[in-house]
């Protein structure tokens, strides 16, 4: 099986790259990403010599790179990961999102289709469905209602992704997944954020009144079930991911500083993010029924490993946070936080 997986060094995709090459070790994964400011080649040391590790530097909207990777790597199946994935960076401009995740991943699929390959696996977000009120889930018969530029765009490409199965054949399968966290993901996200904050002791910038709940998910057991939704998803199927562990935002904050020891007078109740999901929670019973997935990470447990895990790795996040990230860091954050 040759499998190409797009966004591979992003935070997810990085994951699921080490993921792939521990338990599926005859696969060769070819790992095409553009390396925007999400993408960072030094999560890959351990897989520097590693033949059955490809990468590519590209563009998904280049469709002439696309085809010839297809081609020279005798591509099975997609795992389309690669995004614009921040929603205050949506706000901020729109624009990026709106060529990488629809028209990028609208190319993938006109490659997908031409080459005839096996699967194409749409990794999507809870976020298509919108918002939820103080009760109730989303299933994968919610209707679709997004509200950021970003979800927005998650749920053009979504959509798209299921017309060509229903219009041409493709073999897709799309899954919907919860808030991820865990090692490697870019601080400019609530948990990396908080902690880098607090390790230097700067206020920890919680949007409002820090009661918006989302769903959490460790990222291993996001990576077991988009591999279990490959091989086993049914064609045009949709999946739900989700962790069954809903938190406020504040709640989290308050275990991060508990976690760090440090105090929670560093919160800091700033200006809403604009047009602000209250909550999102995940009914991933088909997951299970369908596919025999469940999730294996206990919350906090893992909440504490991967703080652990920025506390060890200081250079990795200094590194990241270097460069690009400051402008976008004042951009949103300074006049909030003055
Ligand atoms: P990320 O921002 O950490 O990584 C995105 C990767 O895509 C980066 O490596 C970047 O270089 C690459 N990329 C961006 N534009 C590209 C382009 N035009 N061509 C090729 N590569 C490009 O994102 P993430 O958090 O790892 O999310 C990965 C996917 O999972 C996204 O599609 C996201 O919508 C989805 N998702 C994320 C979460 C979450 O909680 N992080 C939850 C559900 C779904
Ligand atoms: O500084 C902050 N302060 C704050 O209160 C940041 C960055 C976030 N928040 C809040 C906003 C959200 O309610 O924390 C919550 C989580 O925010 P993010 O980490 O930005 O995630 P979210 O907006 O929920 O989207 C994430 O989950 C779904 C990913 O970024 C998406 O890629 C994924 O599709």
């Amino acid at each position: 099986m040759n499998v190409m997986v797009t966004g591979g060094c992003g935070f997810i995709g990085s994951n699921l790259v080490k993921w792939l090459r521990k338990n599926r070790p005859s696969w060769k994964v070819v790992n095409y990403d553009k390396l925007t400011y999400a993408g960072n080649l030094e999560n890959f040391k351990e897989l520097e010599n590693d033949p059955n590790h490809v990468f590519v530097k590209g563009d998904i909207g280049n469709r002439e790179l696309v085809d010839h990777v297809i081609r020279s790597h005798k591509i099975d199946a997609i795992m389309h990961l690669a995004a614009e994935s921040h929603v205050d960076r949506s706000i901020l401009g729109p624009e990026a999102f709106i060529v990488t995740n629809v028209l990028g991943t609208n190319v993938l699929l006109e490659a997908a289709r031409h080459a005839k390959l096996n699967r194409f696996l749409m990794v999507s977000t809870d976020e298509v469905y919108g918002s939820l009120g103080p009760t109730g889930f989303f299933t994968e018969t919610t209707p679709l209602d997004p509200s950021s530029p970003y979800s927005s765009s998650k749920a053009s490409a979504d959509l798209i992704t299921l017309a060509y199965e229903h219009t041409f054949g493709l073999d897709v399968v799309v899954t919907r997944c919860s808030n991820n966290y865990g090692p490697f993901q870019f601080p400019e996200k609530l948990i990396p954020l908080m902690v880098v904050n607090a390790l230097h002791d700067r206020p920890l910038p919680v949007y409002g009144d820090g009661t918006n709940v989302r769903d959490w998910l460790h990222v291993d057991d996001h990576c077991s079930a988009l591999v279990t939704a490959l091989e086993k998803g049914k064609k045009g199927g949709v999946y739900n991911i989700g962790g069954n562990s809903e938190r406020q935002n504040i709640q989290i904050v308050k275990a991060i500083l508990g976690l760090v020891g440090k105090p929670e007078s560093l919160i800091k109740h700033v200006t809403d993010r604009l047009g602000h999901d209250k909550r999102y929670a995940i009914d991933a019973t088909k997951m299970k029924t369908e596919l025999g997935w469940a999730p294996s990470h206990v919350f906090e447990k893992a909440l504490a490993e991967t703080v652990k895990w920025y506390v060890d790795n200081r250079p990795w996040w200094e590194r990241v946070m270097s460069g690009e990230y400051k402008k976008y860091f004042d951009t949103q954050y300074s006049a909030r936080l003055s």
